[in-house]
C-alpha cells in the first residue's frame, strides 16, 4: 500500500515496475457537445491546427470529431450528432457510443474522456492490466482498414468513468495524421506556439492512497514525487497529491485528494463536486519557449520554481469550460539534458512546489468570486 510521507522526506527511486512497455502519452479525448466549435476553440487558444477530423463531412452520421495538435501532441474533441447505441468498428478509438456520450456529456460537461498512451502492444496491455486488478472497459479493438493499430481500454480510475486508453500499431505514430476512421487535413504541425508534448496529466479523486494503489497494480508506474497539504503552503487549499510515473518517466499521472478539516473547502473538493465525481484535473503541455508561448496565451503570468535537477517555468489557465473543472497548465523544464546532449529526463526541475502557494491563491479567489467557495481565505 502507498503511504504518503510528505515532499521533503520523499525519496526518488525508480524500480521499473511497469507491466507492459509504455512510450509516451498518445492523446487525451474529451466529450463536448460541439466538437466543431470547441476544437476551433482550442485551436484558436493554442495554435495547434486542425489534424484530422471525422464528421458529416467524411460521411459520419453517428458522431463528429476534431482532432488538434502541436508537436507529439493530440488532442482529440468528440460530440454525439445521434443517438445510437452501437458501437463502429471503423472508429476504433471511439469507445463510447454517441448515446453514452450524451449522458456523459450532460453529466460532466466538457471532460477528458480518455487518457491515452502509446504502448508497444495494446492487447498484452489490456491482458496484463486486468490480471493486475484494472477495471476492464473495453477489450481489445482492432480495424482491418488499418495495418495493425489496436485500442484498448481499462478505468483510470476505479471508482469513475474516465478511461485510460492503450493504443499500438502501425497508425499510433501519427504519420498519418490520427488513428483509423479520421480524414487527415494535411496540416502542418510545425509547433506553431512551441508545444512540444504533453509533460503531465492530474486527476482529482476522493481518496488518494486507493486510487495511486489501483494504478500501481494495473500498470506498474511508480512514485516520482509527492505533496501534502502541509507542503502547499495556505492553509485553505487543502490537497494531497502524489506524482507517478512510467519505467522511461515521459508518461506522468499526478493524483490529487483533497483534504478536510480548513476553514474553506478543498478546490479538489470543488473539482468533485463541479465535474460529479473523479476525473481529469489538468494537463500540463510542454513548450520550449515559454515566452513565445506566453505572448500568445494571455493567463496568469509565468511562475518560476526549480528542484535539485533543473529549473521549471509554468502558466496556468482559468477553468476552460463553463464548470470549475478543467484546466491547462504550460510548462517548460530547463535542464537534465547535458547541455542538449541527451533527451530531457522526465520531471526535471519538479512540479511546481514554490509556486503552490500563489497559485492556490489565485485559484481560491476564482472560486470566492464565482461564488462556489464562500468562506474567508
Ligand atoms: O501537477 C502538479 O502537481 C502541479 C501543481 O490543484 C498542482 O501543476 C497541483 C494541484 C493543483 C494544481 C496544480
Ligand atoms: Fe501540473
Amino acid at each position: 500500500m502507498a503511504k504518503l510521507v510528505g515532499y521533503a522526506n520523499f525519496k526518488r527511486s525508480n524500480p521499473m515496475t511497469d507491466r507492459f512497455d509504455m512510450r509516451a502519452f498518445h492523446h487525451v479525448e474529451f466529450l463536448c457537445g460541439d466538437a466543431q466549435t470547441t476544437a476551433a476553440r482550442w485551436s484558436y487558444a493554442l495554435g495547434m491546427p486542425l489534424v484530422a477530423r471525422s464528421d458529416l463531412s467524411t460521411g459520419n452520421t453517428r458522431f463528429a470529431s476534431h482532432v488538434i495538435g502541436s508537436g507529439s501532441i493530440r488532442f482529440v474533441f468528440t460530440a454525439p450528432t445521434s443517438s445510437s447505441d452501437a458501437l463502429d468498428d471503423a472508429h476504433p478509438s471511439v469507445t463510447t457510443t454517441p448515446r453514452a456520450m450524451r449522458e456523459y456529456v450532460a453529466r460532466h460537461g466538457l471532460s477528458a474522456v480518455a487518457v491515452a498512451i502509446h504502448v508497444e502492444d495494446a492487447r498484452e496491455a489490456f491482458e496484463r492490466a486486468v490480471a493486475g486488478g484494472a477495471k476492464p472497459a473495453m477489450p481489445p479493438r482492432t480495424t482491418p482498414a488499418d495495418g495493425g493499430c489496436v485500442v484498448s481500454e481499462v478505468l483510470l480510475h476505479a471508482d469513475g468513468d474516465a478511461l485510460l486508453r492503450f493504443v499500438s500499431g502501425a497508425s499510433a505514430d501519427g504519420a498519418t495524421g490520427f488513428l483509423p476512421g479520421y480524414a487527415p487535413t494535411g496540416a502542418a504541425l510545425d509547433e506553431t506556439y512551441g508545444f512540444v508534448r504533453l509533460d503531465h496529466v492530474v486527476s482529482n479523486v476522493a481518496q488518494l492512497l486507493p486510487a495511486v494503489d489501483y494504478l500501481i497494480k494495473a500498470v506498474g508506474l511508480h512514485q516520482f514525487a509527492e505533496f501534502t497539504a502541509e507542503d502547499v503552503g495556505t492553509p485553505f487549499s487543502g490537497l494531497n497529491s502524489m506524482v507517478l510515473a512510467s519505467n522511461n518517466e515521459s508518461v506522468l499521472l499526478p493524483l490529487n485528494e483533497p483534504t478536510t478539516g480548513s476553514a474553506r473547502k478543498s478546490q479538489i473538493q470543488t473539482y468533485l463536486e463541479q465535474h460529479d465525481g473523479p476525473g481529469v484535473q489538468h494537463i500540463a503541455i510542454k513548450t520550449d519557449d515559454i515566452f513565445a508561448t506566453a505572448e500568445l496565451c494571455d493567463e496568469l503570468g509565468i511562475l518560476a520554481d526549480r528542484d535539485d535537477q533543473g529549473v521549471l517555468l509554468q502558466i496556468f489557465t482559468k477553468p476552460i469550460g463553463d464548470r470549475a473543472t478543467l484546466f491547462l497548465e504550460v510548462i517548460q523544464r530547463i535542464g537534465c539534458d547535458e547541455g542538449g546532449a541527451v533527451e530531457q529526463k522526465g520531471g526535471c526541475g519538479g512540479f511546481g512546489k514554490g509556486n503552490f502557494h500563489e497559485l492556490f491563491r489565485a485559484i481560491e479567489e476564482l472560486e470566492t468570486r464565482a461564488g462556489i467557495n464562500t468562506a474567508a481565505s
